[in-house]
């Protein structure tokens, strides 16, 4: 029989605690952007089953409204870094993520290979009567005894048992079901948790869940008698009492130090923070981005009566004149590393090609709603313009100046880009209709990419010019896009 708590259970132990705050306050960060939980992946305004803002957004409100007025801004001692850093906390959640698998694997891996598990899995039902009782026990103001032999009471085991083999696995398969990658190419892993929108309440719900066990986990720990178990549980029963219980202190208090510093410096230095975590989580989100293509048909009857709206449209006259002529006079530059630039009219536009899908968005911040997108592949466009050798990725120019549409002290003309090999996906479109009707003004008009595998930040809305470029450092602030620059978005945008 191994022994009861091996080094490697003190190691585990605390690298998960360390790894499950920094998930949790990460966690907030993205909860904060879009503060708001839905079973529906239509997600109607107004119909969610949560919601932890006052704001109060309609379906039919007569003033426009973008889904980034939605976001909150949490405080840095909950969310990590707090403050309407949505990028950032994304960063530290899928830096940290990473780590914690791993952890997880190193432990489980241990469990069966040392026999450790018998002390964990339960072989019997009868662990449920057992486990019925300790909490009877302790309800009576008892301490129940252990399984003979074993380091845990029936409860205990249970509750190990759920938390391991069940809880976390839940926590990571509804992590996955919200990346708009894997559900683009795997629609019936995300109908598994009924959604987006259901794998999302269930990782919320996972995160209470971890919430309520880590309280009642000290809890009992505390009842259980402190100082033996915080011995066994720091210094894996080596040491005197008094060692342990500075050991232990000191541990909690390096944990608490490093999360004051990250979110400082999260806030305090936000660009080399997105650049630092990116080196990271990028190459992961750029390999699933590379070798997943979106495989969606959903049904007309899939579509969704509101399909919100991120983005004030273009303000101008230059725009409402194009506007009031239904873009008669609108022109496309399609330009840079190509052989043919040139410059379309809608009409020309829409010789190049024509195709149309009905699929889910979703954006960043946690919405989805479901259109039908009609217009040119961007396969067509590229073999118009014929790339050159050197060109690598697609940058797309809009109309709308950030500074005049949005305040909080943001400018600039919107634009995004794409690695060019995303543009040869048979869902990467530029959309000129929207559920048969020529795109409405909110959505884009006249001109908008789509491209099925990413977050909605990417479809650059109210296109006026694409320009093929070897490398995107040139462009703007250098990051790949106006959120990638502004709002330290990640460039990769497929989880
Ligand atoms: N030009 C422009 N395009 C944009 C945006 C924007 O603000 N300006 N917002 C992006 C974001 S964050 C999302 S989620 C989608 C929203 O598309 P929708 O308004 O059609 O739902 O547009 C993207 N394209
Ligand atoms: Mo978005």
């Amino acid at each position: 029989m191994p022994s009861f708590f091996p080094w490697w259970v003190v190691v585990t132990h605390f690298l998960n605690l360390f790894f499950l705050l920094l998930l949790m306050r990460s966690g907030l960060e993205v909860l904060s952007a879009f503060p708001k939980l839905y079973w529906d992946d239509n997600c109607p305004p107004g119909r969610e089953w949560a919601r932890f803002s006052k704001k109060m957004y309609g379906a039919d409100s007569r003033k426009p409204w973008s889904s980034l007025d939605e976001e909150e801004s949490w405080s840095p001692v909950v969310a990590l870094p707090g403050r309407k850093n949505l990028g950032l906390g994304r960063h530290w959640h899928f830096m940290t993520v990473q780590f914690w698998i791993l952890t997880g694997l190193v432990y489980v891996v241990l469990v069966f290979a040392t026999g450790y598990w018998h002390y964990l899995v339960p072989t019997h039902w009868s662990i449920v009567p057992d486990s019925l009782r300790a909490v009877g026990t302790y309800l009576s103001f008892q301490i129940p005894p252990r399984i003979p032999g074993e380091p845990f009471e029936a409860a205990q085991k249970l509750t190990y048992f759920l938390l391991i083999f069940v809880l976390a696995p839940l926590q990571i398969a509804s992590g996955a079901a919200m990346s708009p990658t894997v559900l683009a190419r795997f629609p019936w892993f995300g109908k598994l948790f009924g959604g987006k929108q259901g794998a999302r309440s269930v990782h919320f719900l996972g995160l209470c869940a971890f919430a309520a066990f880590t309280v009642l986990h000290v809890f009992m720990v505390i009842v259980h008698n402190l100082p033996d178990e915080f011995v066994l549980i720091v210094l894996a029963g080596h040491g005197s009492r008094a060692l342990t219980v500075g050991v232990g202190l000191a541990g909690l208090f390096l944990v608490l130090l490093f999360h004051v510093v990250i979110t400082w410096f999260s806030l305090r230095y936000r660009r080399r923070t997105q650049r630092l975590l990116g080196f990271v989580v990028n190459p992961f989100e750029k390999v699933i981005s590379r070798s997943l293509t979106s495989r969606q048909h959903l049904a007309a009857t899939d579509i969704s009566p509101y399909h919100r709206v991120n983005g004030y449209p273009p303000v101008g006259e230059d725009y409402d004149q194009m506007v009031t002529t239904e873009f008669r006079d609108y022109r496309l530059a399609v330009g840079g590393l190509v052989e043919n630039p040139t410059t379309l009219s809608l009409e020309e536009l829409r010789g190049l090609g024509e195709t149309s899908q009905t699929v889910k968005h979703n954006c960043i911040q946690g919405w989805t709603a479901v259109a039908q997108w009609a217009g040119v592949p961007m396969a067509d466009v590229l073999a118009h313009v014929r790339p050159t050798a050197e060109a690598r990725h697609i940058v797309f120019y809009a109309m709308d100046d950030k500074g005049l549409t949005e305040a909080e002290g943001r400018y600039g003309f919107f634009y995004g880009s794409i690695p060019i090999h995303l543009a040869q996906q048979p869902q990467t479109i530029l959309a000129l209709e929207m559920n048969g009707e020529p795109l409405p003004v909110a959505h884009g008009a006249p001109v908008r990419l789509r491209v099925e595998t990413q977050l909605g930040f990417k479809m650059v809305k109210w296109v006026v010019g694409i320009e093929l470029v070897h490398d995107i450092d040139q462009v703007g602030m250098g990051m790949g896009g106006w959120r990638e620059d502004q709002q330290f978005y990640a460039n990769a945008a497929g989880i």
